[in-house]
């Protein structure tokens, strides 16, 4: 019993220090702190293991060993307590427990706490996609850190509770609207190539378990020469490129489709340059002054039969992303697609072949 449990234990901490889960069930440590998360957690599960066996497997030796052995056995009078035993067992679970608190407390108060000067990165959880922020301002769909420096994510939600959870850094926290919550933690490793994944893991409507990002390590070099390639991705996708990255990234998608069909709100499939009724009553032939307007302001202007529930993008999309936006949403319709295609064509034809890797 005493060897199951030690070796469950020595196992754990073992496989934990080499960086792999044990027995590798557990995801990959990325961080000293994920180390330190599973040794608390393969304690609690020695003591756990250790007090089932005992507590069961003495019970079923009382059982049998004092059972009726003939009809004529009867219970004997037994001593009503015994205050040397019960504060032994009173204090001995104690500690444990005490000490199980002071290791998760410490713990807990490491992925909470940033320490001054970490590189800070903004999070922002919405239905059903998440968006990281960098210090210049550029947002991307993936959280992107450089390797054995501290990282402080300062998380909020635009909606309803969400939790960030990255498995591998063994930290995860809710996301409140209208409120920030804090994680940190200081990646001690590169990430695989595939990057590590980000959940939420608070259930927050039918597309949840969609709601799912990535999380890369860098070398610094490496990071800050994304951050800059990434920052300026409508100069190196060209507009109708960057217009779709947008669409797919920033949320546009889970309310407008491509293909035709009214979801939450109209779909962009011949949106531009044909007329459509608004809510009071007028007519309006979006053109790209009602596209941006219908984008920084939604509630100005609204689609008969829709619910104004569209967010605005004033302040988080800037104006070349706006531009960009609009040749996506005309080339999705005959009227205009020639023409949308035509300036992505001509992006491609003068883009500066140095780009390529
Ligand atoms: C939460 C759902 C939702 C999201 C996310 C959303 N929209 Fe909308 N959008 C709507 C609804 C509903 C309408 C129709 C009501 C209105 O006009 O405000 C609308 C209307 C529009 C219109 C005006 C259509 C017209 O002809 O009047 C444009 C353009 C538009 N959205 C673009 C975008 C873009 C670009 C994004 C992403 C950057 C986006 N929307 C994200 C729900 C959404
Ligand atoms: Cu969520």
């Amino acid at each position: 019993m005493m060897g199951i449990t030690l070796m469950t234990l020595f196992e754990g901490a073992y496989a934990a220090d080499k960086g792999k889960g044990i027995g590798s069930w557990l995801p990959s440590a990325g961080t000293e702190h994920a180390n330190a998360v599973d040794w608390v957690f393969f304690f609690i599960n020695a003591v756990s293991i250790f007090f089932f066996l005992l507590i069961v497997l003495g019970s079923a030796y009382f059982v049998v060993k004092y059972r009726q052995k003939d009809p004529g056995d009867l219970p004997e009078p037994s001593p009503s307590h015994n205050t040397k035993l019960e504060i032994i067992w009173t204090i001995i679970p104690i500690i444990i427990v005490v000490v199980m608190f002071i290791v998760g407390f410490a713990n807990y108060m490491n992925a909470v706490v940033a320490p001054e000067n970490a590189y800070l990165v903004k999070v922002m959880g919405r239905k059903w996609s998440w968006t990281f922020e960098y210090p210049n301002g550029y947002i991307d769909k993936d959280l992107h850190v450089p390797v054995n420096e501290d990282v402080k994510l300062l998380i909020s939600s635009e909606d309803v509770l969400h939790s960030v959870y990255i498995p591998n850094f063994r930290i995860k926290r809710d996301a409140i609207p209208g409120r920030y919550t804090v994680l940190t933690f200081k990646a001690n490793h590169l990430s695989p190539e595939e990057g590590y994944h980000l959940f939420c893991t608070e259930y927050c409507g039918t597309e949840h378990s969609l709601m799912h990002s990535k999380a890369f390590v860098h070398e610094r070099a490496d990071f800050d020469a994304w951050l800059v390639k990434a920052s300026d991705y409508v100069n190196n996708l060209g507009p109708l490129r960057a217009g779709e990255k947008l669409y797919l990234e920033r949320g546009c998608k889970s309310c407008h489709s491509l293909d035709g069909s009214s979801g939450t709100g109209p779909s962009f499939t011949d949106l531009y340059g044909n007329s459509h009724p608004l809510a009071d009553g007028t007519n309006v032939t979006p053109d790209e002054n009602h596209i941006r307007e219908s984008i920084l302001y939604p509630k100005a202007k609204i689609y008969s039969g829709f619910q104004p529930v569209m967010p605005t993008y004033k302040g988080s999309l800037k104006d070349p992303e706006i531009d960009a936006m609009i040749t996506f949403i005309k080339a999705q319709s005959n009227v205009s697609r020639a023409e949308a295609e035509q300036v992505q064509a001509e992006f491609e034809a003068n883009k500066p072949q140095e780009e390529e890797e």
